[in-house]
């Protein structure tokens, strides 16, 4: 089989669908930092969407902070990468080319640099991870104690971090003449944009001065909500969806066919007309980004921590187990659905009854362990919110849960903290100590919980 490639599309599978627009007529609008595959299979699928049907120019441009691996994937296809969406009644096949160079932030700084400052440029989207943003135990500012952050402080002229280069770029893009620009968070962060201009603030106040005058009248950081399910790719699903495209496609995504996009509507410059291919624009994200983080987002990490204790593998996994999905279900009814306070006319009952559905889905195959990943940081947004509204005693278990994961048992720590995490596991200082050092990890101490006593013990 041929790579996927402008060049082999005449070869792709009967039915697979192709970019509907010019290719060639695209210019870079957008950059993205972290195009990895959530990117991929969301934002730029609504992009590539609305230049079928709106038409416009919208490219985008992404940038990879760490790992050349995308770069590496897209970068001999020229861009282009195929999309599965799939449950078990429906599945589509598509190419999606809206992705026009994928840049590596280490290999070339000075072209990240150059493309944030290049006017063309009016939209910055970010999906970096919540650990991305370095924000501090406090959840609100800059994280000073951060290795990278501390590192591109001394050295500014040199960053490795988000925040970093942001800053770097924006100062040469008003060196260039201060084009206006959007900053666009696209994380699973409450109130992303504003975190993310709050901690550049904090960084440009030691770094670059200049830029906060021009920060504060002429950029916009709307929040948003994204949701889309992502399982990260393995070899096998690779090989099936290159058959299936007949091309081989180091790039390609699967996901289930669900897809929400949620934008608060406040653009500096400009904007792809995303409402014509279903993105909701608003004034209000807030009850949207409650909804989601701490109903899907936080059911989620749940049925993680206790799925992987209890021997599962995958969310449908856990979901086909007759006493987990019982758990969930009650977690979701009894402890985080009543701790929202959704508009009178959200229908949370639907959306709960969508949202199993979802986690049902046998397709995907999505891990617990991909799940379970960055708990520290993850807990805080997802759990903390309810946990500080109501007593909970399920979300409770799911937090013993994951206490227990993290100090009793020898499954791979990836978390930002796993340093410490680790000397907790191994410590033979007494359990309750070591389970309140664990708690404050996740931003869950006696400052931000009221009821903690309590909530230890449980
Ligand atoms: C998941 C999310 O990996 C995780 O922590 O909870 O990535 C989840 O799949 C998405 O937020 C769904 O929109």
């Amino acid at each position: 089989m041929n790579r996927l490639h402008p060049d082999t599309l005449g070869e792709l599978a009967a039915g697979v669908q192709q970019p509907p627009y010019d290719r060639r007529a695209l210019r870079p609008g957008i950059l993205h930092l972290g195009p990895g595959a959530f990117h991929r299979a969301h934002q730029a699928v609504f992009t590539e969407d609305t230049l079928g049907v709106a038409g416009g120019d919208w490219g985008i441009i992404g940038v990879s902070l760490r790992s050349p691996t995308v770069a590496d994937q897209l970068t001999p296809q020229d861009g282009l990468y195929s999309v599965l969406s799939e449950d078990d009644s429906e599945q589509e096949l598509r190419v999606v080319g809206v992705i026009q160079r994928v840049l590596v932030a280490p290999r070339e700084p000075e072209a990240v640099v150059a493309a944030i400052a290049d006017p063309a440029i009016r939209i910055i989207t970010l999906t970096i991870t919540e650990k991305g943003y370095s924000l501090a135990p406090d959840g609100v500012s800059l994280n000073r104690d951060d290795a990278a952050i501390q590192s591109d402080l001394a050295n500014p002229e040199q960053p490795a971090s988000a925040v970093g280069m942001l800053a770097l770029g924006m100062r040469e893009r008003l060196a260039a003449g201060g084009a206006p620009l959007t900053l666009l968070s696209c994380d699973n962060l409450c109130n992303n944009s504003m975190l993310l201009r709050a901690v550049l603030l904090d960084y440009l106040q030691t770094t670059f001065t200049q830029v906060l005058p021009w920060l504060e009248d002429h950029t916009a950081f709307p929040c948003s909500m994204v949701d889309r399910i992502v399982p990260a790719m393995t070899p096998e699903r690779r090989k099936k969806q290159c058959n299936a495209l007949g091309l081989v496609d180091e790039g390609a995504v699967s996901t289930e066919p669900y897809s929400q996009w949620v934008i608060e509507d406040l653009f500096a410059a400009g904007r792809p007309q995303w409402e014509r291919v279903g993105v909701q624009l608003v004034q209000d994200i807030a009850p949207f980004e409650d909804i989601k983080l701490r109903l899907l987002n936080a059911s989620h990490s749940s049925i993680a921590y206790c799925g992987l204790l209890a021997g599962k593998k995958t969310v449908d996994q856990v979901m086909a187990d007759p006493d987990l999905r019982s758990f969930v279900e009650t977690l979701m009814a009894k402890d985080l659905m009543p701790a929202l306070d959704a508009p009178a006319e959200f229908d949370l009952g639907a959306y709960r009854d969508q949202l199993l559905a979802r986690f049902s889905n046998p397709t995907l195959r999505h891990r617990c362990a991909q799940i379970a990943m960055d708990g520290s940081e993850k807990i805080s947004q997802r759990w903390l919110p309810t946990l500080q509204r109501r007593k909970a005693p399920l979300l409770c278990k799911a937090l013993a849960a994951w206490v227990h994961f993290v100090l009793d048992t020898d499954f791979d720590l990836d978390d930002p903290r796993s340093d410490r995490l680790l000397v907790l596991r191994a410590s033979t200082a007494a359990r309750e100590q070591r389970v309140a050092d664990t708690l404050a990890c996740a931003r869950i101490t006696p400052q931000t919980v009221d009821n903690y006593d309590a909530l230890r013990a449980e």
